[in-house]
């Protein structure tokens, strides 16, 4: 399997829990290796851009209130497959659905309020990354 990135953000109830450095010591564990990190404090137009695959569904006003409640982490993080198996360890999209040991299990409050984000395929990802990183931002090392 070939070495993959994939954007994660830490969200605006993680980052007010104090969650920041939980998160990303489960990133660190399940062996991913940061390769950019920074705070952003997302502005209504950087959410609307981000998520505007959603901007047609109910739930689009509440989301886009929840991304502006507190900055945000945004990474990209490097391994073997990363996207599907960052998207193991984040957990489904509800909380509540989510297997038991997972990031949104454990960090999340319900399906909008739900702790982190993960690109869904190596498109999604390609563009994130970009949405949030200059390519001199993103590094590489062993
Ligand atoms: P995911 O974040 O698991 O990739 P998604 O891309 O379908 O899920 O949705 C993006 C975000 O939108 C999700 O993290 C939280 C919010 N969301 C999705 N479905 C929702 C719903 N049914 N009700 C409220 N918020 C929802
Ligand atoms: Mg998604």
């Amino acid at each position: 399997m070939a070495i993959e990135r994939t954007l994660s953000i830490i969200k605006p109830n993680a980052v007010s829990a104090r969650k920041i450095g939980a998160i990303i010591q489960r990133f660190e564990a399940a062996g991913f290796s940061i390769v950019a990190c920074k705070m952003v404090k997302l502005t209504e137009e950087q959410a609307q851009g981000f998520y505007a695959e959603h901007k047609e569904r109910d739930f689009f006003p509440r989301l886009m209130q929840f991304l502006l409640t507190a900055p945000v982490v945004a990474l990209v993080l490097e391994k073997e497959n990363a996207i599907e198996s960052y998207r193991e360890i984040m957990g489904a999209t509800d909380p509540e659905s989510a297997a038991t040991g997972t990031i949104r299990a454990d960090y999340g409050q319900n399906v909008t309020i739900n702790a982190v984000h993960g690109s869904d395929s190596p498109e999604s990802a390609a563009r994130e990354i970009a949405y949030f990183f200059a390519e001199s931002e993103v590094n590489s090392y062993e």
